[in-house]
Order: structure tokens, then C-alpha cells, then sequence
């Protein structure tokens, strides 16, 4: 298992994301005044001139960035989209293991699993989530470590999903769980952002096995790690759901 390294540089995009750089004036002007990263490391009792110190400080800045986003969070606000001609390419592949271990998932035997606050529980298959309306996006994937690149996704934005199945709209969370035994979990300003989709296509194709064939969510408003790939199964819930990097310290808000 690797464990995740954070170089100067994508520290530098965290700080940046764990001040709040979302782009809403009031917060903005909030913590701009507020917080520097030289004040930050005063604060925190953390020098940040070698690695680990920009880790433990991240760790602080994050945990107290998870209550001030939640609050300070615009559902509205939209990623960035770019023209095809800065699709990076070819796109990188990244999980908690080697390429070449990405999960072979059976198309025809897979069914994708909706439960928890949902009216319909019923189990959808792949034929029946292609059959759904298709839309696409170009969007920038932002990963803690250390890289980030343009990729075109295509598929259902998620809110109209949840609407579908009848998922309480008031419940705090969705989690999801992947074939690689992955999971992670969004909040539902998130679930239903329309940037967000259950994508099952990448650059116009079917979604490849290193990109999380059948179903990824795509979520271009978090960063790397709270886009599952290969998921299986979905869950609306009140009860806080965690998840892979999460619950090893990243923030679990993970905007970007
Ligand atoms: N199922 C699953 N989803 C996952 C991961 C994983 O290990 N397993 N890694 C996450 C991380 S850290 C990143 S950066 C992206 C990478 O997606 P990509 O391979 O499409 O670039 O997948 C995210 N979703
Ligand atoms: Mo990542």
C-alpha cells in the first residue's frame, strides 16, 4: 500500500484550498485578512520549511477548514472548464495500488446497489444506467499528490439521479464503495452540485478499467481522492460514512 507524500508545490494548492480560495467575496475577504501561512504556521506551532512540518501543519489547517467550509460552502460556484485542446494526454492513472491491479468489473453480472434514505432500492444494471440522459464535461482532477490534469467525463449529473430514486434530499451524506474495496462519501450540497455526475464515459469512450470502469463519480469541485472510480454501491445516510484517505487524516471536505 502506498501512503500518500505531499510535495511543496500541491501543498501550496492545499493551503490555498484550505484558505479558502473558493472564489465567494465575503469569505474571501474573511480569511485573506485573517490567516496567512506565516501566521498559519505561528498559530499552529509548526515550522514550514521541510515536509513533514507542511503535513502536520495541512492536518491542522484541514480539520479547521472542514467546519469553515461546510458553512462557508457555495453550492452555486462552478469549476473551471477548459477546451478540448488542453485535455491532458494521456491522462494519469492513480489509485492505492499499481495500474495493473485496477478491478476487472463484469459488465453484464454488475449492478450498480442504491440504499439507505432512497425510496427506490432497486439494483440498476449497466444497460439501464446507459440508457440515461448523457451529458459531458471538461474539468481539471486536482490530487494531493502532486499532480492534476484535464479530462473530458460524460454522464448523468447526480442530483438528477438522487431525484430519481427518490433519495432524501435533506440527508447530510452519500457514501460510495468500490469494487477495490475503495470508499468514500460527499455532502449532499455536493451530491446534488450540477458539475457532479455519475460519469461512465471518458473522452467520449467507455469508461476505461484504469479510470473506473463501469461508474466514477466525477466531482469537480473536490479533489482526487473523493472521485470513487469502480463504484458499486451508493448510499444516502445521516450517519457520517468516512472513507479511504479520510479516515487517515485528509480532510474529508477535500474541495478544490
Ligand atoms: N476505487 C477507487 N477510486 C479512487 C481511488 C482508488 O484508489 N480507488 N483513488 C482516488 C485518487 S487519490 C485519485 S487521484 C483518482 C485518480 O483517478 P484517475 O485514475 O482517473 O486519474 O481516483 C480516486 N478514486
Ligand atoms: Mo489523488
Amino acid at each position: 500500500m502506498k501512503t500518500k507524500r505531499i510535495d511543496p508545490q500541491t501543498a501550496d494548492l492545499i493551503v490555498k484550498d484550505a484558505l479558502g480560495e473558493l472564489h465567494i467575496p465575503a469569505r474571501r475577504a474573511f480569511l485573506r485578512g485573517a490567516v496567512t501561512l506565516g501566521g498559519l504556521s505561528m498559530l499552529t506551532g509548526c515550522s514550514i520549511s521541510d515536509e513533514p512540518s507542511i503535513e502536520s501543519l495541512l492536518m491542522k489547517v484541514s480539520r479547521f477548514n472542514d467546519k469553515v467550509q461546510a458553512w462557508l460552502f457555495d453550492p452555486e460556484r462552478l469549476a473551471p472548464t477548459y477546451p478540448a485542446s488542453m485535455i491532458t494526454r494521456p491522462f494519469p492513472f492513480n489509485a492505492f495500488y499499481g495500474e495493473n491491479k485496477a478491478p476487472i468489473v463484469d459488465a453484464e453480472s454488475y449492478r450498480l446497489e442504491v440504499s439507505g434514505k432512497v425510496a427506490d432500492k432497486h439494483a440498476w444494471s449497466l444497460a439501464e444506467l446507459l440508457a440515461l440522459p448523457h451529458t459531458e464535461q471538461i474539468t481539471r482532477h486536482i490530487c494531493v499528490e502532486g499532480w492534476s490534469a484535464i479530462g473530458r467525463w460524460g454522464g448523468l449529473p447526480f442530483g438528477d439521479f438522487l431525484r430519481m430514486v427518490g433519495a432524501d434530499l435533506s440527508a447530510k451524506y452519500v457514501g460510495f464503495k468500490c469494487a477495490d474495496g475503495y470508499h468514500t462519501s460527499i455532502d449532499m450540497p455536493t451530491a446534488l452540485h450540477p458539475q457532479t455526475l455519475m460519469a461512465l464515459s471518458y473522452d467520449g469512450e467507455t469508461l476505461p478499467v484504469r479510470y473506473g470502469f463501469p461508474l466514477k463519480l466525477r466531482i469537480p469541485t473536490k479533489l482526487g481522492y473523493k472521485n470513487p472510480k469502480h463504484v458499486q454501491a451508493i448510499f444516502v445516510t445521516n450517519s457520517y460514512p468516512g472513507g479511504y484517505w479520510e479516515d487517515q487524516g485528509y480532510n474529508w471536505f477535500g474541495g478544490s
